[in-house]
């Protein structure tokens, strides 16, 4: 195949549509939003825009359960918007990559509600429908087809009154999953897919995507301590089929014209040895995967139980990552998404003395791997997690089913509950984009959906943008370091001091030149311990306090050393 290496040196941004930027007042973000925005996104420096779902859709899951796959929802715009927003990214020299959810549709799907009409439907077996475990009564505890657990608390198993048969959801009730064995599926999704690029679009983030492929006896997993539903991922985290259908995707869609498209597969659950069959180029399935590991160090079991990173996990994590995929295959780069919480909050310090030094270092060290790296809207600016007091104050379906059943179901303490699930829930990276210090950080002049951070006086756009030794301004020269230098898109990868619970520190190596890179994860000084003295001398390529301190690392300090 080609070398089709572009996206080696490009920088992708994540919009969440719902919380960038409202046009029309009604609280929501929408595309014109978004079109208003663009030159904040060119003056960034941003590659590519990743568009979260603009389908139409219920918002159960804030359109991650999708009824048409063909329209944009009346809240965030219409086609002729979307139209304009692929114009304005194209005027600019922008990519615009879609969210393709196609694990599951809503139920309020047209293809749904054909199928649920009744067993003989000719879309029956589109989903996965099964009647009652034997030996039970539809309906009774118990009679679940198997003893999966949702993603979204409760059973996997919905059960339709009307013929007295469940179907399956491994997220929402309201998000059923397709049955991709039917070949009649693969079809109509990739025709969808066509349609969209033929629409002009560049590409797609694909949703789940190693969750299509199911064991279709569906076996009962094994039970978790003290959850009342089992785990069933053993049956469909990269399944029997994925690499085929992955395959045929490509052959049936992007074969021809991948030359200027981007794909990435969100895996939950994949593991390095298969990344690097997803993403080997020769193999035609799709250009990089988000894997999880990482977002997986800082609680034990569930995200409801967080427990505090060791540094030395994360580098061994990353650099097995970096290795795994160092001669086939590719690396996505990412902190955050809209399913993550803030990383300044999360793995820096988010105080104000250290916020923006942190935010920093890990833009630092995040963006100088070998990989295509990802920023999530806000990250740039340094926003933090939501201080959410109440209950009532969350809107994601996730977390509110969770509090349910924690306190309702399992009679745990309310406070308790609430204390536990703050620090990694997604409204945490849900709330409006802070874009300056007046009233609801200029998102929206109605009255937002969710509730704008209280320290947007303090943490915005306006104020980013305004000053040399910002976040923000840290972040664009990232961007353009990479576009670059191509030490930074091409290079190899050696990680050091893999023992150091402070210090994270790796080598990029390319033709003659090399780059050190060190980040402080703490708030005291460090000394970074690197064999070859000689570094002290190299000159400072970036770094986020004003002057050059060699290998003596300040709190938060982040640095990089180019030579020669
Ligand atoms: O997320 C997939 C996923 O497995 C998780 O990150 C999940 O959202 C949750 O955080 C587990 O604790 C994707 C989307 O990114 C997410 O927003 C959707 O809710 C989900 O799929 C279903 O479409």
């Amino acid at each position: 195949p080609r070398e089709r290496d572009w996206f080696r040196s490009a920088v992708v941004y994540q919009v969440y549509p719902r919380s960038f930027a409202d046009s029309n007042d009604d609280g929501v973000g929408d595309l014109r939003g978004i079109i208003g925005k663009l030159d904040y996104l060119e003056r960034l420096g941003v590659d590519v825009v990743w568009l979260s779902p603009v389908y139409r859709s219920p918002h159960d899951d804030n359109g991650y359960d999708i009824s048409d796959y063909q329209d944009i929802d009346p809240l965030f715009g219409s086609l002729d918007d979307l139209d304009d927003l692929i114009a304005g990214l194209h005027g600019r020299g922008m990519k615009l990559v879609m969210d393709l959810v196609v694990n599951h549709t809503s139920d309020e799907h047209p293809w749904f509600v054909e199928s649920r009409a009744s067993k003989d439907s000719p879309k029956r077996d589109w989903y996965w429908w099964r009647p009652a475990r034997s030996g039970f009564v539809p309906g009774e505890p118990g009679g679940e087809p198997n003893n999966w657990e949702s993603f979204f608390s409760g059973p996997a198993w919905e059960l339709d009154e009307a013929s007295g048969e469940y179907y399956l959801h491994l997220f929402s009730r309201k998000q059923p999953d397709l049955n991709w064995e039917n070949p009649e599926v693969r079809e109509s999704v990739y025709e969808m897919m066509r349609w969209w690029l033929d629409r002009g679009v560049d590409g797609f983030r694909m949703d789940v995507i190693n969750f299509i492929s199911k064991d279709p006896a569906l076996p009962d997993g094994p039970v978790r301590d003290g959850r009342p539903y089992a785990d069933g991922t053993a049956s469909f985290i990269s399944g029997p089929r994925i690499h085929e259908y992955l395959r045929e995707m490509h052959e049936q869609v992007f074969a021809g014209r991948e030359e200027a498209l981007l794909t990435v597969g969100e895996m939950p659950g994949v593991t390095v040895e298969d990344a690097v069959l997803f993403t080997d180029p020769a193999r035609r399935e799709v250009d990089m995967v988000f894997q999880f590991e990482h977002v997986g160090l800082d609680h034990d079991g569930s995200k409801w139980n967080p427990t505090k990173l060791r540094l030395t996990d994360l580098k061994a994590s990353l650099g097995r990552w970096q290795a795994g995929l160092a001669e086939r295959g590719w690396n996505s780069l990412y902190w955050g998404n809209h399913d993550q919480p803030r990383v300044v909050s999360r793995f820096g310090d988010e105080s104000p003395e250290y916020r923006e030094l942190s935010a920093k270092m890990l833009a630092g060290v995040l963006h100088l791997h070998r990989g295509t790296p990802y920023v999530y809207q806000g990250e740039e600016l340094g926003m933090t997690n939501m201080p959410f007091a109440t209950i009532d104050d969350y809107r994601d379906i996730e977390v509110l089913n969770h509090f349910r059943e924690a306190t309702e179901l399992l009679g745990e303490d309310p406070a308790v509950v609430l204390a536990a699930l703050a620090p990694l829930n997604r409204d945490n990276a849900r709330t409006p984009v802070q874009w300056d210090a007046g009233p609801n950080a200029g998102f929206t002049r109605g009255t937002p959906w969710i509730g704008v951070n209280p320290n947007s006086g303090a943490v915005n756009a306006e104020e980013q943008i305004s000053r040399e030794d910002s976040v923000f301004t840290f972040y664009r020269t990232l961007i353009r370091l990479r576009h670059e230098l191509p030490v930074i898109a091409h290079g190899d990868f050696t990680m050091l001091l893999p023992d150091d619970e402070e210090v994270y520190a790796y080598i990029r190596r390319h033709e003659d030149h090399e780059l050190l890179v060190l980040g402080n994860f703490s708030a005291h000084p460090r000394i970074a311990e690197v064999a070859d003295p000689l570094w002290a001398d190299a000159r400072r390529l970036l770094g986020n306090y004003p002057d050059a301190h060699g290998l003596a690392l300040r709190p938060w300090e982040f640095t990089a050393l180019l030579r020669p």
